[in-house]
């Protein structure tokens, strides 16, 4: 059996951990890849709104597995909160959610570190969730990280307060006023670790290529969007880790040639959150009606998003990255009620239109080219089908599957389960 991927292809909040929720009961396994708790996922059903950060979009359903993969970072003081709000709900997650030891560990320093790198960037900065990200997978890829599997040692507090000096003598080196208590953040650590411990840690590679010999499904769900991938965003003004289909190979220990299905979520328009290039961005009551009707805030930090008309150049690119197989378009309902909508087919770069996403898109060097569509009174939340969608909605799919060369099989009309159109 294979693995199935879901990606956004935007710069997060395409509306993944509702797709994934939508589809997890065709699997027997939902796995994170990458990422932390600066992701946040939101889930609709029932009359009730759950946020996920780390936790995969499967741990609603009763019956699938689910792990968080090797390419992870864990928090474990905001992964104890997650965990508590489940038992608030009466979320029953025992035996049904699996840690990678390979995982590493954010510890409260690399939060510190975070902070201290952001406000000595001032206005240059990448506009991070401050949750530790960058530090993490600085000291995973300088070798010298704690994971998951550390906990299981006799000395893994040795670890951490060698690894937490280290951090205060390179917060030392920034000129800037962190404050902290550090006897606090070290019982918070320990408290998570505790709850973490409740778990159970596995070798996430070996289960999940047997789970695929005895032909189970996976579904491995991506966060942030491929526009913050480390390799192929808009860097620097991206996250730490490959948000894209080669994540998943990394970030779980799957084959390239077990993946299947590549699912690309993005949204009808494009939204942002945090600083970096942005070119369909736009400063008007457009952008504002789209914010406010799409309700469009960090669901992390409660930020709000910079909106703007659909990027097809940067989807495209996206697609090809990827390889996706089949695209699902989110709130479309919130473009109900504009007169004209706009679609950018080409930049202008150096005085030339090109249809390639260049080296450098910032404003200085790129502006939009826009294809315009007439738009769409009907309001779409209600709709479960394809025959009831609008004519001129129906035309502006048409042209994206045909600029994408990709179906667009799913359509979102809402954030509950129950408002997916399935084509
Ligand atoms: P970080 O925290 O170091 O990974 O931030 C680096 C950049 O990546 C962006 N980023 C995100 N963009 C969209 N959504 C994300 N998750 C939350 C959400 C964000 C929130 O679902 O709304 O609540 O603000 C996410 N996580 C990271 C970030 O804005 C930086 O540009
Ligand atoms: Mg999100």
């Amino acid at each position: 059996m294979a693995v199935d991927l879901l990606l956004g292809l935007q710069w997060g909040d395409e509306g993944k951990g509702k797709i994934v929720d939508v589809l997890t009961q065709n699997y027997d396994i939902i796995a994170r890849f990458q990422g932390g708790p600066n992701a946040g996922h939101t889930l609709v059903f029932d009359g009730n709104k759950y946020v996920l950060h780390t936790i995969p979009s499967g741990i609603f359903h009763k019956t699938a597995l689910n792990v968080v993969g090797n390419g992870v970072v864990i928090d474990p003081v905001i992964f104890k909160k997650e965990l508590e709000n489940l038992d608030q709900h009466n979320i029953d997650y025992a035996g049904k959610l699996l840690i990678s030891r390979k995982a590493h560990l954010i510890l409260p320093t690399h939060r510190l570190l975070d902070a201290a790198s952001e406000t000595s960037k001032g206005k240059a900065k990448i506009g991070s969730t401050l949750k530790g990200i960058g530090p993490t997978y600085m000291d995973k890829t300088g070798r010298n990280g704690m994971r998951v599997g550390d906990l299981e040692l006799d000395n893994w507090k040795e670890k951490y307060k060698a690894l937490t000096e280290k951090h205060i003598k390179m917060l030392n080196f920034f000129d800037v006023d962190i404050q902290y208590d550090l006897d606090e953040l070290e019982q918070e650590f320990c408290d998570g670790i505790d709850k973490l411990k409740s778990l159970q840690f596995i070798d996430s590679e070996a289960f999940l290529n047997n789970a695929m010999k005895e032909g189970k499904k996976i579904l491995a769900e991506g966060a942030q969007g491929s526009l913050l991938d480390i390799d192929f965003g808009t860097y620097p003004f991206v996250t730490s880790s490959n948000t894209t289909a080669a994540g998943a190979c990394t970030g779980l220990g799957v084959a390239p040639n077990r993946i299947k299905e590549v699912f690309g979520i993005f949204k009808a328009y494009t939204t942002r959150v945090g600083s970096g290039p942005f070119p369909t961005e736009l400063f008007d009551e457009v952008g504002e009606t789209m914010g406010r009707v799409g309700h469009e805030f960090g669901a992390t930090t409660g930020r709000p998003r910079r909106c703007g008309w659909l990027d097809l150049v940067a989807l495209k690119y996206a697609v090809e990255v990827n390889g996706v197989t089949q695209l699902m378009m989110m709130k479309g309902d919130v473009l109900s009620g504009f007169d004209t909508l706009k679609v950018c087919t080409a930049y202008k770069y150096k005085g030339e239109e090109i249809t390639h996403l260049p080296y450098n898109i910032e404003p200085e060097n790129v502006s939009p080219i826009y294809s315009e569509f007439k738009g769409w009174e009907a309001d779409l939340t209600g709709m479960t089908d394809e025959k009831s969608m609008p004519e001129n909605l129906v035309n502006y799919i048409d042209f994206i599957e045909k600029e994408t060369g990709v179906p667009i099989k799913i359509v979102s009309v809402g954030p509950d389960r129950k408002q997916t159109i399935v084509r």
